[in-house]
């Protein structure tokens, strides 16, 4: 784990290179086999960087556990120390925006499984997992970068993001270089820009500067609908992929109803907006038990109720 955020914060040094080349399949990220620069490795220690990785608190450190699978949002900045199964990758989804032109840098460590006859003082190599890095946009759901080194226990990613979007860190095992396991610890590391703007007000879901009536219809008419499938309309804020629209982006309109840019502070839920609730219940009431209905009938009563 130490190890990944030693890497992961290095400064890379002039001529730096892990051969990274442009991924082909086109959407602006990179690909490389050769995980590090087979001179400098990940290049010069930056141990002032390497304590802010891991110690900041507005940084992921640790994601509880070493569950499988989807390990929830993370900060633009962090670590875990994870297990990954055979067959299933683990995954990352940055909680924030990712900008453009902004430096990504993700590094994956683990070890070769050795052990120790402390009676004859021989070591033996049992086992050395495969495993792979990707970094995956998930507005459009293309893999943008790709480490698949075969024979070393490190990957390692540092480039320039194509697009301003929401990105997500997979740790996959394809198989064994040597031995026989089906499961590995490791510890990333990753270290990205969180995008500050130019709207982070919340709720106004297609960037018009308020949280108005054209929000709440984006969550109307895409209730439940995959962040990875949601129309381009929605700008800010959009569920990650595997997650859908739901409570909470109604929330995020109803709690925010009328602010507009620069920033205001979350109201705490006045009598209005508590009325405001009750029609939008009813609402939701309504469109739930009529299939054919279009959520977007309903709207009038809400506009005419004065909100
Ligand atoms: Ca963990
Ligand atoms: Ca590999
Ligand atoms: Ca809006």
């Amino acid at each position: 784990m130490v190890k990944s955020v030693l890497l992961n914060s290095a400064d890379k040094i002039p001529g730096w290179s892990n051969g990274q080349i442009p991924h082909a399949n086109g959407f602006g990220g990179v690909k490389t086999n050769q995980s590090l620069d087979y001179v400098s490795g990940a290049g010069a220690l930056n141990l002032e960087r390497a304590f802010d990785q891991y110690h900041l608190d507005t940084n992921t450190r640790d994601v509880p556990g070493t569950t499988s699978g989807n390990q929830g949002l993370v900060a633009a900045v962090g670590w875990d120390f994870g297990n990954v199964q055979s067959g299933t990758a683990n995954v990352y989804p940055i909680e924030n925006q990712l900008e453009g032109g902004s430096e990504l840098t993700v590094t994956l460590g683990w070890f070769r499984e050795r052990s120790y006859n402390p009676t004859s003082t021989q070591t033996f190599d049992t086992a050395q997992a495969d495993l792979n890095l990707i970094v995956r946009d998930t507005n459009t759901n293309n893999i943008v970068s790709e480490s698949s080194s075969t024979c070393n226990v490190v990957e390692h990613l540092s480039f320039d993001l194509p697009s301003t979007s929401f990105y997500q860190i997979e740790v996959g095992y394809s198989g064994n270089l040597f031995g026989a396991i089906d499961n590995e610890d490791y510890g990333l590391a990753w270290s990205g820009v969180a995008f500050p703007g130019p709207t982070t007000l919340n709720g106004d879901y297609d960037d018009s500067s308020e949280v108005a009536l054209g929000d709440l219809n984006l969550v109307l008419f895409n209730w439940q609908v995959d962040g990875a499938t949601l129309t381009n309309d929605w700008i800010n804020h959009r569920p990650v992929a595997r997650t859908t629209v739901g409570i909470s982006e109604l929330n995020g309109v109803l709690f925010n109803w009328g602010n507009s840019a620069p920033v205001v502070a979350v109201p705490e839920p006045a009598a209005g907006m508590l009325a405001l609730w009750g029609v939008l219940l009813w609402a939701f009431a309504a469109v739930a038990v009529s299939p054919g209905g279009r959520p977007g009938q309903l709207q009038p009563a809400i506009l005419d109720a004065g909100f």
